[in-house]
């Protein structure tokens, strides 16, 4: 089979030092975990950026300062910047990082409770602004879903041309709101994508691990990382992201599939080669 794509979502938005400690929120912290997570194989890193105090960010110099110290230490990986942020903040905001020019990002197909009063707010024009804004710079998007009706308004896009063939979704497996993260579930939405697309999926809490299984077998990617789980196994702490990162690997060497090289993600996500930018 293929090989398998190692994204490590390192910091996320919502998870804090007081959840794990080793949750990185300064450029430097930012920087070591994105290295940890590449050691161990991750070619893609999904980023979100923090205030030095934790609170988190879309500001444009934020991610133009992590972008560049994770480039000194890992300078080919892919970097997927978040246009999600955190739930509250304003398009405007989220837009940022995309001035950057990123590789890729990633665009939300949907709202969603997320906690308490909080919601997740993208709008179907939501959606397709920033598509077409991701679209307009050629930054290929990833497609975030966190429950079957959202592939709907994807599919939408794509066939109205505002996303490219060959799509990428990540399929988000466990938030409360959202689909769960059974075998049942996850067959749901990777037998409702189209043919065309490729696929990385990822397990909220204790459902990490088990959707990187699922799809290992199936010929997806995987994401791991804090901003998803934060424990190696039940009850225990991950010391960092490549300690999550490792266990990936392990799984999916064991189901016969190698981790991609930043070079070799490309190739598989139809992204330029990296000496052609
Ligand atoms: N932090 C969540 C509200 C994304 O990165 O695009 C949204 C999120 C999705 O994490
Ligand atoms: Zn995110």
């Amino acid at each position: 089979m293929e090989k398998v794509i190692i994204t490590a979502a390192i910091c996320g938005a919502e998870v804090q030092k007081e959840h794990n400690p080793n949750v990185p929120y300064t450029v430097d912290e930012i920087a070591k975990e994105a290295l940890r997570a590449c050691n161990e194989g991750a070619s893609l890193i999904h980023l979100h950026v923090r205030e030095d105090d934790g609170t988190p960010t879309q500001s444009k110099g934020r991610f133009r300062e992590c972008i560049e110290a994770i480039k000194e230490l890992c300078p080919s990986v892919i970097i997927q910047p978040s246009t999600g942020g955190a739930a509250g903040m304003s398009s405007e905001e989220r837009l940022q990082p995309l001035e950057l020019q990123p590789e890729m990002a990633t665009l939300d197909c949907g709202t969603l409770n997320f906690g308490g009063d909080a919601v997740f707010t993208n709008t179907e024009n939501m959606i397709r602004d920033f598509a077409s804004e991701m679209n307009r710079r050629g930054i290929k998007p990833e497609l975030e879903v966190f429950d079957r009706g959202m592939i709907n308004t994807a599919l939408y896009l794509l066939k109205k041309g505002i996303i490219k063939e060959p799509p990428h979704f990540n399929l988000v497996m466990g938030v409360n709101g959202g689909i769960g993260g059974s075998l049942q579930e996850f067959s749901f939405l990777v037998n409702s994508l189209p043919e065309t697309a490729s696929f990385t999926a990822s397990g909220i809490g204790r459902y990490q691990f088990q959707t990187a299984a699922m799809a290992a077998v199936s010929g997806g990617h995987i994401r791991v990382g804090f901003e998803d789980n934060i424990y190696i196994s039940r009850g225990k702490l991950a010391e960092s992201n490549g300690e999550l990162v490792e266990k990936a690997v392990k799984i999916a060497r064991y189901l016969e599939r190698d981790a991609a090289s930043p070079q070799d993600a490309r190739k598989i996500l139809n992204l330029k080669p990296e000496d052609s930018k």
